[in-house]
């Protein structure tokens, strides 16, 4: 059996590793969201990709999701004497990550390729895949005009109203055969709890991903990273209202439609269900939100014993 992931940061991430924890190794492969990368000290950073090889390394800090447990800041306190802004905190053992990521594209080496170096030495046995291996750069739009991903999300810590997302460089996007053989391979597609706007959002306007994923033979299914009209973390809330979309389960479907057979919702949704089977959408309400290891596995065999409901000839895990 064969699974993918679509995942952006820490909420993604937590749904991919409880799959990688219920599935047998080799079987999952994670898509991730490289629109929110970031070029800081000369270094090339993939904050959504490690905060997910962190997380299946069962290296993350548990406190923030994102960086490396138990990581101290020396490298950026430097930085800091030599009168650079610290606003992005890199600890010392993920400045190694980016270290190590620069050198393999200076020296020719795709991003989908880098990765998987870094990935086989941390022991993971899933594939992390970035979305695409050309840089793409979500830039978001406030009243007081366009800023990058970060400086909106992290800096200004997503408290601006944004008007506009755009993906800066996705024309020249191109899929990668990688990203293009695991969703022709996969007999499930799961979209991870994660932004639909600024982290799923970049994945699927990838030139030819989007037709790779409906060409897919696989069952599709997202799990609704809003529960009860907020969304469990970041801004993905707001971000429907100012977009005018509904902030519920059905909003996010909405922006899914022909593309999913089915959707997870909370079990405080359970209203919104006829709504979304209403989109053409199977709809099943479980415990979304993941405080533990637990939740996230359990979350995980919820999802995929829902989808193999779906395709019958499918062993379930
Ligand atoms: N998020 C923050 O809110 N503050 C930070 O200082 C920060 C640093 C950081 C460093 C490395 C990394 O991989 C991620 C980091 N993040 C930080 C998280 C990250 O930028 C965002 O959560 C995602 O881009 C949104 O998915």
């Amino acid at each position: 059996m064969k699974v993918v992931a679509l995942a952006g940061g820490v909420g993604g991430a937590k749904l991919a590793d409880g799959l990688y924890r219920v599935l047998p190794p080799d079987t999952l492969t994670v898509i991730g969201n490289t629109a929110d990368d970031l070029e800081l000290f000369g270094l090339h950073i993939s904050p959504d990709l490690d905060t997910v090889m962190y997380t299946l390394a069962g290296l993350a800090n548990p406190a923030t999701g994102w960086g490396v447990v138990g990581d101290t800041f020396t490298t950026l306190g430097m930085l800091e004497r030599y009168g650079e802004d610290a606003w992005f905190r890199l600890g010392d053992a993920d400045f190694a990550t980016h270290l190590r990521r620069t050198a393999g594209m200076r020296a020719g080496q795709r991003l989908t390729e880098v990765t998987a170096s870094l990935t086989a030495p941390l022991g993971i046995r899933a594939r992390l895949l970035p979305m695409c291996d050309e840089r793409v750069a979500t830039e978001i739009e406030t009243p007081e005009g366009w800023r990058d991903f970060q400086d909106y999300f992290v800096r200004r810590r997503h408290e601006d109203r944004v008007t506009q997302v755009r993906f800066a460089g996705i024309e020249q996007a191109r899929m990668t055969p990688e990203t293009a053989d695991a969703l022709a391979a996969a007999d499930f597609i799961i979209f991870c709890p994660s932004n639909p706007l600024v982290s799923v959002g970049p994945i699927l306007a990838v030139p030819g991903l989007r037709d790779a994923l409906v060409a897919s033979p696989a069952i599709k299914i997202a799990v609704s990273p809003i529960v009860g009209g907020k969304a469990l973390k970041g801004p993905a809330d707001r971000m429907l209202a100012e977009r005018g979309i509904e902030v519920s389960a059905y909003g996010v479907a909405t922006g899914y439609v022909g593309l999913l057979d089915a959707m997870m919702i909370d079990l405080l949704d359970t209203a919104d269900a006829p709504r979304i089977e209403g989109l053409g959408m199977a709809v099943q309400a479980a415990q979304t939100v993941m405080h533990n290891d637990e939740d996230r596995q359990q979350l995980a065999r919820a999802a995929l014993a829902f989808a193999a409901t779906l395709a019958p000839r499918q062993s379930v895990v």
